[in-house]
């Protein structure tokens, strides 16, 4: 999709710090990090949220997403994790296309439910 961002960061129009690549699949981090090492993935093809997933493209990105996990603690080494993902401008999504975050979570900091 042309105007989308995540798109052009797939392209490489747009540059980011990759995680994991794959045929179907990408993942970098996240440009306004809720914490270190906050990474979101996505598909490489346009989708827009999880209703809109073919279910053997989530079946792939879910399995590709405890790699994912297992590079960030290896990396940061968190002592928690969330993996989460907003679907509709009601739940919070703000870029339209499908992204499931992981964000690491540290010490006490872990406890507080940060997205607000
Ligand atoms: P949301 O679930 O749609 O609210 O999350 C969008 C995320 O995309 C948010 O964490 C942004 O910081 C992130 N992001 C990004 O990593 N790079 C970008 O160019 C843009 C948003 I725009």
């Amino acid at each position: 999709m042309n105007d989308c961002i995540f798109c052009k960061i797939i392209n490489g129009d747009i540059p980011s710090i990759k995680v994991y690549e794959d045929e179907q699949v990408y993942a970098f981090m996240d440009i306004t990090p809720l914490s270190k090492g906050h990474t979101l993935l996505i598909p490489k093809q346009h989708v827009q949220d999880l209703l809109d997933m073919p279910a053997e493209l989530a079946s792939h990105l879910y399995r590709v997403a405890p790699i994912v996990a297992k590079a960030i603690y290896n990396a940061f080494t968190p002592d928690g994790m969330n993996t989460l993902n907003n679907n509709g401008a009601a739940a919070g999504q703000t870029v339209f296309h499908y992204h499931l975050h992981f964000i690491p979570r540290y010490g006490e900091e872990g406890l507080k439910w940060v997205w607000e």
